[in-house]
């Protein structure tokens, strides 16, 4: 019997194992108690002897069993280490991180240059009235330049805007006639222009809108100039031509180079016409003002060498990529 459960506790692999086996040697059913139990039908002179041997291979088990366990415990903890290891010299999982849309980036870099220069960034609805779209630049009703901007009416006198120069009323009627006025309005505008490679019937414009006492053409032209060159680089060649707005007297629009597509339009701008401010609490022969309103989409086309328009509303993650930064 001792050689017996020697060699099975001795061999136990597991915790498992060994309490079972301290069951069957020790236990209240065990073998060794049961020899105890027997003694009773032996003769008084064999019983000390068996007695003794009895309690000594009990000691001897007890003893080889609680080592054992000791043994198993240990190699369970450290199995259980060894499992939970963290090795810091793994290479990390990446997080899917988004990229800010090539759009969103122009923005925000027009935005930091302007502030740069003292503007402040204003904002308009995009469901807008006639009145502000229209009416209160110098648009008159039924005049042809209103051909120029095709809208989308949701009723007679609703639309969306077809430019963010709607912000320069407003803006100018909640200045309540104080100056300076120098804001900048990033958004969205509609036009019912057919889609191609250079236009959009949903775009965005960033506006401009300076009024003050002896504000000139050439501050205009300055203002252009360092914010086109700080976003296009020092050399950039820029072009501005006389063109037509309602709004601004005299008009240009401002082109710049591209060495592979040629002179390309990117905004319009002017000096604020007197009939705009005048309907919007400013007097003419006090202020005088400039407003510019510029192609977010075409900024973006030049500075990233993008050649069709519709590649920004497409959400091609192959595309939207290119703009992750590392
Ligand atoms: C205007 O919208 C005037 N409100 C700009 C302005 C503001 C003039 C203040 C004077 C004073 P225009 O329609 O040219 O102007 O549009 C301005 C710019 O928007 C264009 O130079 C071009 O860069 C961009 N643009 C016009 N139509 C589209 C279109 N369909 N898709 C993408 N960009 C367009």
């Amino acid at each position: 019997l001792r050689k017996m459960a020697e060699a099975k506790i001795k061999s136990a692999h597991d915790l498992e194992t060994l309490k079972e086996l301290k069951i069957k040697f020790l236990g209240k059913k065990g073998e060794l108690t049961s020899v105890l139990r027997g003694m009773g039908s032996l003769s008084p002179e064999e019983r000390p002897v068996v007695g003794a041997l009895a309690n000594e291979i009990r000691n001897r088990l007890e003893e080889l069993i609680s080592s054992k366990e000791g043994e198993l415990e240990e190699a369970k903890l450290e199995q259980k280490l060894k499992e939970e290891t963290i090795d810091v010299t793994l290479p990390s999982v990446s997080f899917p991180m988004g990229a800010i849309h090539p759009l969103q980036a122009v923005i925000e870099e027009l935005e930091d240059i302007f502030i740069g220069m003292g503007f402040e960034i204003a904002e308009g609805p995009e469901v807008e009235t006639d009145k502000f779209n229209f009416e209160m630049l110098n648009f008159l009703k039924d005049h042809p330049a209103r051909d120029m901007q095709d809208s989308f009416y949701i009723t007679p006198e609703i639309l969306l805007r077809t430019h963010t120069s709607s912000v320069q009323a407003r803006t100018m009627l909640a200045k309540k006639g104080e100056v300076p006025v120098r804001i900048i309005c990033p958004g969205k505008v509609y036009r019912r222009d057919s889609d191609d490679a250079t236009h959009s019937h949903q775009f965005m414009q960033i506006e401009g809108l300076v009024v003050d006492r002896n504000i000139s053409m050439s501050e205009l032209k300055g203002v252009l100039f360092t914010f086109i060159k700080k976003i296009f680089g020092e050399d950039t060649e820029v072009r501005l031509r006389p063109s037509f707005f309602p709004f601004t007297e005299p008009s240009v629009e401002v082109d710049i180079y591209d060495p592979k597509k040629g002179w390309l339009e990117i905004l319009g701008a002017g000096m604020v016409h007197p009939r705009v401010l005048e309907k919007s609490g400013y007097n003419p022969e006090r202020y005088t003002g400039f407003a510019f309103g510029a192609g977010i989409e075409r900024i973006a086309m030049l500075k990233y060498g993008i050649d069709d328009i519709r590649h920004f509303y497409n959400n091609d993650l192959r595309f939207l990529r290119q703009f992750q930064s590392e």
